[in-house]
């Protein structure tokens, strides 16, 4: 089955825990702390490919992880990072979380930083200072982003190859492009949508071919219904009419008719009239159909047929033209993808306090929850380094100024540690 809409959970890996070790030699009695970094966790990357046209590959699997980052190690020696996790997607799909559109991946290439890996924890060579010359702690690893995310696909194509079942809308596409899509004399061989790209006069575009259409598939009868969504991002249409069949008016005036009811908009997009299998027919009796056409519409009429390639050539030009003239249907191009930026320490260190009771003050920030995150209060040199950040952010002066003192409770990050006033 095609599959265009996808939950799925991604999480990225946990930075590597900073190490705590002192330099040890023959003769040096007392040496200096050499505990390494951390590695960073590995992020989780989604990249749009135009390798892909399904979301199938991330059927049946709900957790996407990136690896961890390895702990530090002595002698200064820093652990080694996860390695990112890259998903490719189709060109074409949006991310939504919690419903909201986040990003909409619309460039072969493009790749959006999905989860960011946490942060490698410092080992305890970085917190030698004056005051703390033999420093018996270090940072844990900051655990990895997770989320949960929707991928929705609406693929991304130039032209949208649209008619009734068996009308050669896959011959067509294997004529102009390297697609090579199931090809057969009955209803429905095409299940899924075909990209194709199509090379000519030095140009490229890409074209899509989709699954037969049928009366009634705006209301959800055949298959095409669930692909309609898919044309709403073409630019132009290339409309297939059987040029052998009995009633090629109403066939056209079916797809029409399908297209409008399913979105309005659809209609609107520019079309391509193109009479098929003129192999098969006569020129006479073709050219009275082109004829009757052309009273019923001003859109341009092709005669191709795929075997002898008549008229394929004049479709290519005139949609290469077209192509040009139309305005690009397909989203902006908005470079505001967040920008590349991994393993950052949270550069904000503004913070908050609420007093919850006397004894008890919630303390909350970017910089300071990092801080205590990535803290094992279990070691109270670790929990000492908390106490000064405190101090050294104006955050204990604020809690002073709201009446605590010494031995109250702080909490951070759902850590509770006991302030020193
Ligand atoms: N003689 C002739 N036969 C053609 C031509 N184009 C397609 N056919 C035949 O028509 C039949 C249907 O072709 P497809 O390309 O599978 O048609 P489709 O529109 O993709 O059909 P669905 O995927 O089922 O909607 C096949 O047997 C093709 O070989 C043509 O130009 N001339
Ligand atoms: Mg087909």
């Amino acid at each position: 089955m095609f599959l265009d809409e996808v939950e799925i959970s991604i999480r990225a890996g946990k930075g590597g825990n900073g190490c705590v070790s002192f330099h040890r030699e023959k003769y040096v009695v007392k040496g200096g702390p050499d505990g390494g970094n951390g590695g960073h966790g590995g992020n989780v990357l989604i990249r749009a490919t135009a390798n892909k046209n399904t979301l199938h590959h991330f059927k049946g699997v709900k957790l996407f992880a990136a690896k961890n980052g390895n702990g530090g190690e002595g002698g200064n020696r820093a652990g080694r990072a996860g390695q990112d996790l890259v998903l490719e997607v189709p060109v074409g799909t949006l991310i939504l979380e919690n419903g909201k559109l986040i990003v909409d991946l619309i460039q072969d290439g493009e790749t959006f930083l999905a989860t960011r890996g946490g942060l490698g924890g410092k080992g305890n060579a970085n917190f030698c200072s004056s005051t703390r010359q033999l420093p018996r702690f270090a940072e844990l690893g900051e655990p990895g982003e997770e989320k949960d995310l929707k991928l929705e696909l609406k693929l991304l194509a130039d032209v949208g190859i649209i008619g009734l079942p068996s009308v050669g809308k896959s011959t067509l596409i294997s004529v102009v492009s390297a697609a090579r899509p199931k090809i057969a004399d009955y209803h429905f061989t095409t299940l899924t949508p075909n990209l194709g790209v199509v090379n000519h006069r030095g140009e490229t575009f890409v074209v899509s071919d989709m699954p037969g259409l049928i009366k009634g598939a705006s209301q959800g009868k055949g298959l095409g219904h669930q692909f309609l969504k898919h044309a709403e991002r073409v630019r132009i249409f290339w409309h297939l009419v059987d040029s052998n069949s009995p009633k090629p008016l109403t066939d056209w005036r079916t797809i029409r008719e399908e297209l409008r009811k399913f979105n309005p908009e659809l209609a609107q997009i520019p079309e391509v009239l193109v009479l098929s299998k003129a192999d098969l027919a006569e020129n006479n009796s073709l050219q009275k159909l082109a004829a009757k056409f052309g009273e019923k519409t001003d859109s341009k009429i092709f005669v191709i047929s795929a075997p002898t390639h008549r008229g394929v050539e004049e479709l290519l030009n005139f949609s290469l033209e077209i192509l040009a003239q139309t305005k690009s249907t397909k989203p902006e191009v908005k470079k505001e993808l967040p920008i590349f930026r991994p393993h950052m320490e949270a550069q904000s260190k503004a913070y908050a306090v609420k007093k919850k009771n006397k004894k008890l003050f919630i303390v909350t920030g970017p910089r300071i929850e990092q801080i205590a995150v990535m803290s094992n209060f279990a070691n109270p040199e670790a929990v000492a380094r908390v106490q000064d950040v405190l101090e050294k952010f104006g955050i204990g002066r604020e809690i002073r100024r709201l009446g605590g003192a010494e031995g109250v409770k702080i909490e951070i990050a759902g850590k509770i540690l006991v302030w020193w006033g």
